[in-house]
């Protein structure tokens, strides 16, 4: 079982997924366009939670972040006028203290991410989209921003002029996602920003040529003509994309074998209909591992 995730939308699936699959036989390959480097360390966003997730330790109300963690170092260092993009949690700083650890003793993502879910006790096969640094970086007014500063520090007010994703062109397929990849007869886009958790995803040189040939099943992480949760809307406006299905679905062009959107949006089925692929509806909104675990269930179903 192979899919593709940002950090919300997919992991509340595969929190359904893995109510029928056990964690070792799935394959996550996650997005790594919204790490940075903070405070010394590398913070992998998308990476975390799905670690966190498989380990048991996800904050599930937040989708980032470690249940019931302490914010006591970053606090010091606010007072001390050392100001953190992000809230970091004290035992989340101890993942980033760890991997970059490794990463500084010469390690690429993919082995310091390997060893690190292994430390915490995650059980799948999670898998960064590559080795090399990737950012998306937000076109706004004032000039080019890392999706973290429009995202988080200016609460993603500004107006949207682009989006690109700086490295990925130079960027390369990892063995084991090859690996992965060729192994597997389906793959899942799981429904995540398809601008910038998916979109990132398959910018990777040569990641879209070896999806092409897989029979894929996309959810979709538009209900209507808004987002679920986060950024999407503002930027598939961006991109030019209409913010509905039927604009996700443009998104991934002919990679798209089977799309999934919600049940609400049945009449855009006939919209979608001169499209190269089948469209089910279903209730896609996971508001608990219950639900998820029923959308997972008609994901399962699409699978060859
Ligand atoms: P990010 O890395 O935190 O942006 O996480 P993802 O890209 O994995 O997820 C964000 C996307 O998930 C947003 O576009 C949401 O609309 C979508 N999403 C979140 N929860 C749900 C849900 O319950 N159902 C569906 N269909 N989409 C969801
Ligand atoms: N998102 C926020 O909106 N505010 C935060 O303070 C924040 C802290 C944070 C710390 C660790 C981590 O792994 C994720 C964190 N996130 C936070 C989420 C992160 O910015 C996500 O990349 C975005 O929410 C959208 O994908």
């Amino acid at each position: 079982m192979l899919l593709l995730s940002g950090g919300t939308g997919t992991p509340k699936l595969l929190n359904g997924i893995r109510q029928y699959i056990p964690d070792e036989e799935i394959t996550v390959i996650v997005n790594t366009a919204e790490d940075l480097w903070m405070s010394g360390n590398l913070i992998c966003p998308d990476i975390d939670t799905v670690i966190y997730l498989f380990a048991g330790m996800l904050d599930t109300g937040k989708w980032w972040g470690i249940k019931q963690d302490t914010f006591n170092t970053h606090k010091a260092l606010r007072m001390a006028g050392h100001n953190e993009i992000l809230q970091l949690g004290d035992q989340d700083r101890a993942t980033h203290i760890i991997r970059s650890g490794f990463i500084r003793q010469g390690a690429s993502l993919s082995e310091a991410v390997s060893k690190t879910a292994s430390m915490l006790g995650a059980k799948a096969n999670i898998l960064p989209m590559c080795d090399e640094p990737v950012s998306s970086m937000i076109t706004v007014r004032e000039g080019t921003i890392h999706f973290q500063e429009f995202w988080v520090e200016k609460a993603g007010k500004p107006d949207v002029l682009g989006v690109e994703y700086q490295g990925a062109q130079t960027a390369s397929v990892p063995e084991a996602v090859k690996k992965a990849i060729k192994r597997e007869s389906n793959i899942i886009i799981g429904p995540s920003n398809p601008i910038t958790s998916i979109g990132p995803i398959l910018a990777v040189k040569g990641m879209r040529e070896l999806i092409l040939s897989k029979h894929v099943v996309a959810i979709s992480p538009i209900i209507g003509y808004e987002p679920v949760s986060g950024p999407a809307a503002k930027l598939m406006n961006a991109c030019g994309y209409e913010v509905s299905s039927w604009g996700v679905a443009q998104c991934y062009g002919d990679l798209l074998d089977i799309f999934i959107i919600d049940e609400q949006d049945m009449e855009m089925k006939s919209n979608i209909k001169n499209m190269d692929f089948a469209v089910i509806t279903a209730d896609t909104m996971m508001t608990s591992p219950k639900k998820s675990a029923a959308l997972a269930r008609v994901v399962l179903q699409q699978l060859i």
